[in-house]
């Protein structure tokens, strides 16, 4: 009965969670739920980096009646002073009996402490409800702060037959208009967003989150080799979100300096000629970029890909076919030579938005 039961509550914790999902930037996402005599007296989320975590709105709620009572987190609770105090501590001060974690918070400022911690103090721990759930919402977490790089989703709209344009280029529109509006609310749910320049210099796109609710822009990011962005390009002039380049040492010092004067700011990767794609994560990590969606073209999209950089690729497909010799694919780059050499998606899931169908997954990388 009371796995059950755990499971119920910790369910209503993770839809929290998942409520927040977009609005904590490198934090994780988190649900609270205090449940006593079999009543839910608290419910808490975390909502924005800085702001008290999910345990404390919870315990806030309940006040007096989470004594003796069950917390149902779906992370660790931390153990660490950061931005607020450990929600550990704040646990044992209530006087909860019984905490019940989804997963252990890989944070190594916490990383089991949290745990042992409220075991040390008498309270009942136990530990995996759902973790599989919790591990998933919060997996753009979990890479970033256990490697230090931002988590990769590749984002493609194509043809059936693979194509992102056709041969004359044209794109306007692949997928459908709820797809479309799809991509918004993944927008959202990064802190960076990359493309390529050729996709700049094709499309001129403003790369922002237009949701019918406001939604948060993510930092805009263009691998561009040789800084060719032209000065007309939207993202330079709207100010509607932070704009980084990724270059290379080939970039002329003199463009550099133009485009660091209108507030842009530049990355050097490298000596080139190509953007080193791993060191450019690794500098866009350490200015906080947790987690970026990538908008192709499908050169970037290859060259990541062959990189082995990815970590989610989610395809929209539309129920037409273009073909073109030329016209861009999805994934553009030398490509394997042999099938058993094909990047594989595991766990992959269907769905059919009205004609479109998305196919997401998660590359396997051994
Ligand atoms: C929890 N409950 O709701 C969250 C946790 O910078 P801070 O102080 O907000 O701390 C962020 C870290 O705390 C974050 O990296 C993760 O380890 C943990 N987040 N922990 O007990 C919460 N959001
Ligand atoms: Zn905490």
């Amino acid at each position: 009965m009371e796995i059950i039961n755990d499971e119920y509550y910790m369910k209503l914790a993770l839809d929290m969670a998942n409520r927040s999902q977009g609005q904590t930037g490198v934090n994780p996402v988190v649900g609270a739920v205090v449940v006593r005599d079999g009543e839910v007296v608290g419910l808490g989320s975390h909502l924005k980096r800085g702001t008290p975590h999910a345990e404390v709105h919870a315990l806030n709620m309940a006040g007096e009646a989470a004594k003796g009572g069950t917390v149902y987190v779906t992370l660790e609770p931390c153990s660490h002073y950061g931005a607020t105090p450990p929600c550990s501590e704040g646990l044992i001060k209530a006087g909860v009996s019984r905490v019940v974690v989804a997963c252990e918070d890989p944070n190594p400022q916490v990383a089991g402490r949290g745990i042992e911690l409220l075991r040390r103090n008498g309270i009942e721990v136990q530990v995996g409800v759902l973790r599989d759930e919790a591990i998933k919402l919060n997996r753009k977490f979990i890479k970033y702060i256990t490697t230090k790089l931002p988590y990769v989703t590749i984002k493609t709209a194509s043809t059936l037959d693979g194509k992102i344009a056709s041969r004359s280029g044209d794109s306007k529109w692949i997928s459908n208009e709820v797809a479309r509006e799809r991509v918004h609310t993944m927008r959202h749910r990064h802190n960076g967003i990359m493309v390529g320049v050729e996709t700049v210099i094709a499309d001129n796109p403003s790369l922002t989150t237009r949701l019918t609710v406001p939604g948060i822009s993510p930092i805009r990011i263009v691998v561009d080799s040789k800084l060719r962005i032209p000065d007309e390009a939207t993202m330079l002039h709207d100010g509607a979100a932070q704009t980084v380049l990724l270059t290379t040492a080939q970039a002329s010092e003199e463009r550099r300096d133009s485009l660091t004067k209108r507030g842009v700011q530049i990355i050097v990767c490298g000596e080139g000629p190509q953007v080193d794609l791993r060191l450019g994560l690794e500098k866009l990590g350490e200015i906080g970029v947790s987690s970026v969606l990538v908008e192709g073209g499908g050169r970037l999209n290859g060259s990541l890909l062959q990189e082995k950089l990815v970590d989610e690729v989610i395809l929209f497909l539309a129920p037409k076919l273009i073909g073109g010799l030329n016209a861009p694919g999805s994934f553009v780059f030398d490509g394997f030579e042999l099938m058993k050499d094909a990047v594989a998606l595991s766990d992959l899931t269907v769905e059919q938005i009205g004609d479109n169908v998305c196919i997401a997954g998660y590359p396997v990388w051994d």
